[in-house]
């Protein structure tokens, strides 16, 4: 099947971004599907606005992933921008277009020092206040969605990368152990529900590894439920094979699901300002997807593989250029949504 595949006559489009020169296989809306051909689930987060408006965009996402998350449509200020008010219309949007189009749906996050509305970060209650607050959103949250979102990111990014505990709202009110009772507090709302504790930087921070490492043993001697880790792997086309391979084999050591949880690789690391995406760009972004996708295939567990989503679709969709105040290319697809090396790479890693 899978030489069916590549041998089926593709219409041969040269990228269109930068300077790609070679051809990338292309396909019809007949062919096969990126997930098709990997023995776990691949998803990609999702923006709102595009998936309303752009059909292009919703098209390639049902067409490729079987497995979606909302990019910002879940976070707090999005779902509870008052304090007695929940906007689930675009997060609704988001289950019934999973739902239509039989797609897992993940939600991000339930917690978070980023992104809260002002009515949280001025909120002047004391610590049963807070408490009562931390409680109402999660619960009312995973409630809403029970049965429609499989997994959620209960936590996000509650360490820095020395392994110290990152100062928010939420620790400062509610005392560092908030986090247990987050996880408590979801999985009674949604006892089916597929709790992770999802970070950036295991890559690079062997000291954030031992911090989360050190959390989920924790968690699991006191009986707080969590069942995954999620890494998130923004990465550079540098990153090491070692630094890689060192976070799979962290994960895999946790013994719970692993979900490389916003995969991108940038290339513009020096920050240049009209950077031109070469050939040997593109082939060395497309080299660390294989690798990464090859090592959580080769070193997770079947039964840990909860899957890999990359942040986003396209490059022009990407978080990456106004964080770091130039262009990038760091996602599997162009601009215009046609295959990169990197989409190939992906489908060679998890062979
Ligand atoms: O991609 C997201 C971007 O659109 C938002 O403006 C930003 C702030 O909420 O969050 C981005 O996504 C982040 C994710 O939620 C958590 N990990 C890091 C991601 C990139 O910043």
């Amino acid at each position: 099947m899978f030489c069916i595949f590549w041998t089926a006559a593709p219409q041969m489009v040269s990228a269109s971004v930068g300077t790609i020169s070679f051809p990338v296989p292309q396909f019809s809306a007949a062919d096969t599907n990126l997930y098709q051909y990997l023995p776990f689930p691949m998803g990609a987060s999702v923006g709102i606005g595009r998936m309303k408006n752009n059909a292009k965009y919703s098209e390639v996402v049902s067409k490729e992933f079987n497995s979606i998350t909302a990019e910002n449509v879940m976070k707090f200020r999005a779902l509870h921008p008052a304090e007695n008010t929940f906007n689930w219309a675009d997060a609704d949007y988001l289950v019934d277009f999973a739902q239509k189009n039989g797609k897992r749906l993940h939600g991000h996050t339930l917690n978070w020092y980023q992104y809260l509305p002002a009515w949280v970060t001025n909120f002047s209650g004391d610590s049963i206040a807070w408490e009562n607050m931390l409680k109402t959103h999660i619960q009312t949250v995973v409630a809403h969605f029970k049965g429609k979102v499989t997994s959620w990111d209960v936590v996000n990014e509650y360490f820095n990368d020395d392994g110290t505990i990152r100062p928010s709202v939420w620790v400062k009110n509610l005392g560092p152990d908030y986090i247990a009772r987050c996880f408590q507090y979801a999985h009674e709302a949604d006892p089916d529900a597929i709790l992770f504790y999802n970070d950036y930087g295991h890559e690079y921070s062997s000291a954030k590894r031992t911090a989360i490492a050190n959390l989920v043993n924790s968690f699991k001697t006191r009986g707080v439920p969590i069942h995954g880790v999620g890494m998130q792997f923004h990465m550079t086309h540098t990153q090491s094979d070692a630094n890689i391979n060192a976070a799979m084999a962290f994960a895999a050591g946790t013994g719970l699901k692993v979900h490389i949880s916003e995969l991108d690789v940038r290339v513009n690391v020096n920050k240049v300002k009209h950077l031109i995406f070469t050939d040997a760009m593109a082939l060395q972004q497309a080299d660390r997807f294989r690798f990464v996708v090859k090592a959580y295939n080769t070193a997770i567990p079947k039964a840990q593989q909860f899957g890999i989503t990359t942040w986003n679709v396209g490059d022009a969709d990407s978080w990456v250029p106004s964080w770091q105040g130039a262009p990038d290319y760091p996602l599997p697809f162009d601009a215009n949504y046609l295959r990169k090396p990197a989409y190939k790479a992906i489908i060679e890693g998890g062979k």
